[in-house]
């Protein structure tokens, strides 16, 4: 093994591509870590495909959640992408470009952690069952399509509100593009597939553009494409 060995087993879903865009940053600002992609499958139609099932035992071996994204550092696994992505900004993000410092006395870093917190315990999980009971469940449940449509709507209003007068969720001043974005932009990609539409929310809408022309972005979003 190599003394700098990473894999990341992923698609490019709204987890996946919240740990390919920072490593694709990383690799724009500090010209690595290079990184191995295993594209792995999430469909039960592919049982059988042993290399390629997140439910199979060796995955659960790595992440006992069974879920992607999932990276192994240098024979580390590490599993859910706010986890991952503070682990790799720990590793790697030396400058500190793309996060903050942990540091007990650092307000722009628990403003970090909790932006990151609300995306993943907020936007994430509802978003994911609004496109679960309007996109994909076996039954019509108008009540579970309507609570979480709304509930996800209404988190993005939440958005609104910090990016009124500002540009990134965390960092002082007008803030400073960061894991916190990445991770919450990774899920307002898909709002379409709900029929949302950002305009709604015009501070939002400039954030989503603004992050969308990065360079670094428009690669991440393609890992494990294809
Ligand atoms: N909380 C997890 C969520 C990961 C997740 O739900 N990944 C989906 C794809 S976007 C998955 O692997 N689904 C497969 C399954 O549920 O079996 C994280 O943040 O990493």
């Amino acid at each position: 093994m190599s003394d700098n060995k990473l894999t990341l087993y992923t698609l490019p879903t709204p987890n996946g591509i919240a740990v390919s865009i920072l490593l694709e940053e990383l690799k724009a600002a500090y010209g690595g870590p290079e990184y191995e992609v295993v594209k792995m499958s999430i469909s039960d139609a592919d049982i059988g495909k042993v290399h390629n099932q997140v439910k199979s035992d060796w995955f659960i071996k790595l992440n006992p959640n069974g879920r992607i994204p999932t990276i192994v550092h240098n024979g580390f696994p590490v599993f859910e992408t706010s986890a991952i992505d503070l682990y790799l900004a720990a590793q790697f993000d030396k400058e500190r470009k793309f996060s903050f410092e942990p540091s007990a006395q650092s307000h722009e870093y628990f403003e970090e952690i909790e932006w990151l917190f609300f995306a993943h315990g907020g936007v994430g999980p509802m978003q994911g069952q609004a496109n679960h009971f309007n996109l994909y469940a076996p039954e019509d449940l108008p009540y579970a399509k309507k609570r979480y449509l709304n509930e996800t709507k209404r988190l993005y209003s939440v958005l609104a509100l910090r990016l009124k007068d500002r540009d990134y969720l965390a960092g002082a001043g007008r803030g400073k593009y960061a894991l916190a974005d990445i991770k919450t932009w990774s899920w307002v990609r898909f709002s379409d597939r709900l029929g949302i539409d950002l305009s709604e929310w015009p501070d939002v809408k400039a954030w989503y553009d603004r992050i969308n022309e990065r360079p670094a972005v428009k690669i991440g979003v393609t890992i494990g494409a294809a």
